[in-house]
C-alpha cells in the first residue's frame, strides 16, 4: 500500500505508524518507510504516534533493543514532528486506551 500513502498526506494532522514488534526481520524496511513519511513536507506539521504492535507475542528482542536498533532517539531528535511511541497489542487490547487518549489530545489541540 505504501506507494499510494502520499495521496492521503494532504490535511493529515495525526499519523499513526504501526510497527510489528514481533518481526525483527521487517524492522529495517518498516523504519525506512517511517523515515520517508517523516521527511514528507506535507506531513511536517503532523503529530506522530509510533505503535509497536503485537507485544503479546514472544519476541527475540526487548523493546529497548528494538528502539535502539531503529535508532529511535535519533529519529525523534531529528524529526520536525512531535513523535510519541506506544507499545500495544491489537489482539488483547494492551495500550489501546493510550492510543485513544493520544487521539483525543490531538483533536483537542486542533479544534
Ligand atoms: N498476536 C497478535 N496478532 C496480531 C496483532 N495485531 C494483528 N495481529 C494479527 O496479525 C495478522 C496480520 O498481520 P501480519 O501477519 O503481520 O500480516 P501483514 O502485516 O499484512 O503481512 P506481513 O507483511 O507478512 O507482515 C492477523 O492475523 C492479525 O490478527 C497483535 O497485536 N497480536
Ligand atoms: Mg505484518
Amino acid at each position: 500500500m505504501s506507494p499510494i500513502w502520499s495521496s492521503y498526506y494532504g490535511n493529515c494532522h495525526s499519523l499513526l505508524f504501526v510497527m510489528d514488534a514481533s518481526n525483527p526481520t521487517q524492522l529495517s524496511a518498516s523504519c525506512t518507510q517511517l523515515l520517508g513519511l517523516l521527511s514528507a513536507e506535507e506531513l511536517s506539521k503532523a503529530s506522530v504516534l509510533i505503535l509497536f504492535n503485537k507485544i503479546d507475542l514472544p519476541c527475540y528482542m526487548t523493546m529497548e533493543e528494538i528502539k535502539s536498533l531503529i535508532r529511535l532517539p535519533d529519529i525523534t531528535a531529528c524529526a520536525k514532528q512531535n513523535i510519541t511511541t506506544a507499545e500495544v497489542s491489537a489482539r488483547n487490547g494492551t495500550g489501546l486506551a493510550t492510543v485513544l487518549l493520544w487521539l483525543q489530545e490531538q483533536h483537542k489541540c486542533s479544534s
